[in-house]
């Protein structure tokens, strides 16, 4: 594994920086638990150049045109096309997600260079009736400033360039603070942006030196950065307790922040549920990625009438499940990340055998891939009600389970009873139920879908989450704002100088 590793590092461009004795991070693989790499933190004195590098870049970036940023963005889109094979194959070596949803990652990279290139063209503001004669009000939006991009190791690239492509169309210039778990991948995109930058320039166009920066590190690297001041905006991916850290550091200096952290996410089997359908959205939802996506389904909610059809239905397919190396055709679910989340795991099936769960799977397996590789059989837990332990999120492949008789409201009541809301589901074919789900007094959730999983969004819609998951939105729609300064301007094409609210004020 450690060579195809450092062969796709070659293919992809990447040289690995020396440590040179200081404090450094590992490059592993969940895959086999083999470490690669050791790759070197950075220093105070080199946070300080990168983040100085970063503001000359933004001041000269700012003033190039929005499409002819957009250029650069579409070339980088050409380069991951060119490189999707090479790059999904090393999200999957260092996240072990299973290859097909390691292509499916960048091929999200690729989508939202595409979007954000038309947006290159469509950055709009308002023009507004004036109550004034001879004035006009307009809103124009501009550049704000560097932005920094704190990542997660489940989605260790995609997330990345929801939010670079759209800072870099906007007139921002990014800085990259990637999970100490996937270093590699940050590099190689980050390798992958220098070769785009390349022919950008090659072409005739300018692009200031440190543009895009990864910083490595552990969390007091994310820390000193989040509290720098000439940086005005910062767009977290992680945990709550990470997000909470970065919300109020970035709010005690007035910086915006767009946090994007956990889910507890709930779908609804409703009486008239096709569930043909809900066992394969159902079974993706919450065992892709080994159960570690933020939007990765962690609770069932079964109406009573099709809870015994729907339950014994998916412990058949649990128990059947292809479990193993996630770069082997046919695979299902790869390993968790690293062993404390199988300690996490382990840890929420005793709470809930303890609190009355009926526990299905769960056991590792597979320990001859490695002593440090940690595969797990996706565990199901039938709870007799929604008790504590469900509400809480543990990053692994566990699906809860409860019944709700009577109506949709009750089910609704069970989905909206937990701290966070990110991503929500109901399988009916009742649009009454459908309707009062996804209507105002429905699932509180940033995204709530209808006969689909809880995870798998696409790249067109905003992404986030109420309550504890941040209330940050990335990625589609007009998400784009949060990386931009509004400017509202009043001109006055008279000669006169009326004033608002009519007040009079005559010298
Ligand atoms: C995450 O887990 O942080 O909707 C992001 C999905 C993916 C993104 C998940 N498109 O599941």
């Amino acid at each position: 594994m450690k060579q195809t590793a450092l062969d796709l590092l070659n293919t992809l461009g990447v040289i690995l920086p020396a440590t040179g004795g200081r404090d450094a991070i590992t490059a592993r693989t969940p895959i086999t638990g083999e470490s690669f790499a050791m790759l070197p933190c950075a220093t105070a004195v080199e946070l300080e150049a990168i983040v100085s590098q970063s503001h000359a870049a933004f001041l000269m970036w700012r003033t190039v045109p929005a499409p002819l940023r957009g250029e650069l963005v579409r070339l980088l889109g050409e380069e991951l096309r060119a490189n999707k094979l090479p790059l999904g194959q090393l999200v999957s070596i260092e996240a072990g997600k299973i290859l097909q949803e390691g292509l499916g990652e960048v091929q999200e990279m690729i989508d939202i260079c595409d979007f954000a290139v038309g947006l290159s063209r469509q950055l709009y503001g308002l023009t507004i009736a004036s109550e004034r004669a001879e004035h006009r009000m307009m809103e124009t939006w501009h550049p704000l400033g560097p932005t920094l991009i704190i990542s997660a190791f489940n989605f260790p690239v995609a997330v990345w360039a929801w939010n670079s492509a759209l800072a870099l169309v906007c007139g921002n210039s990014t800085l990259w603070k990637p999970s100490e778990k996937s270093p590699l991948t940050a590099l190689a995109t980050q390798a992958i942006f220098e070769r785009a930058v390349k022919r950008y320039v090659a072409a005739g166009n300018a692009a200031p030196e440190g543009l895009s920066a990864v910083v490595l590190g552990r969390g007091d690297v994310g820390a000193a950065l989040t509290n720098d001041t000439r940086i005005p905006l910062v767009s977290a991916t992680g945990s709550t307790r990470m997000g909470r850290l970065v919300g109020e550091a970035t709010a005690k200096r007035f910086a915006r922040a767009i946090l994007e952290l956990g889910g507890n996410n709930a779908a609804i089997i409703a009486p008239s549920a096709n569930l043909e359908m809900v066992e394969r959205a159902v079974t993706f939802s919450a065992v892709g990625t080994a159960g570690q996506r933020c939007t990765t389904l962690r609770r069932l909610i079964v109406h009573a009438s099709v809870y015994d059809t729907l339950v014994p239905r998916l412990k058949a397919i649990y128990g059947k499940l292809r479990i193993g190396d996630p770069l082997a055709d046919g695979t299902l679910v790869g390993p968790l990340i690293d062993k404390l989340a199988f300690e996490q795991m382990q840890g929420a099936l005793t709470s809930a055998r303890a609190s009355g769960g009926r526990v299905q799977g769960g056991e590792r397996i597979n320990e001859t891939m490695g002593a440090e590789a940690y595969y797990v059989k996706p565990a199901i837990v039938e709870m007799p009600s929604q008790l504590a332990v469900m509400c809480h999120e543990t990053f692994a492949p566990i699906l809860y389970i409860v019944k709700y008789d009577g109506e949709v409201e009750n089910a609704i009541a069970l989905n909206n009873a937990v701290a966070h809301g990110l991503s929500s589901s109901i399988f009916t074919n009742d649009m009454r139920d459908m309707e009062r789900f996804v209507g105002p007094a429905g699932s509180d959730c940033g995204i709530a879908n209808v006969n689909i999983g809880t995870s798998g969004a696409e790249i067109g819609g905003a992404f986030g989450g109420e309550k504890e998951t941040g209330g940050g939105r990335e990625s589609g729609s007009d998400s784009w704002k949060a990386y931009m300064r509004r400017a509202t301007n009043t001109i006055n094409y008279g000669s006169k100088l009326p004033l608002a609210q009519g007040i009079k004020f005559d010298l």
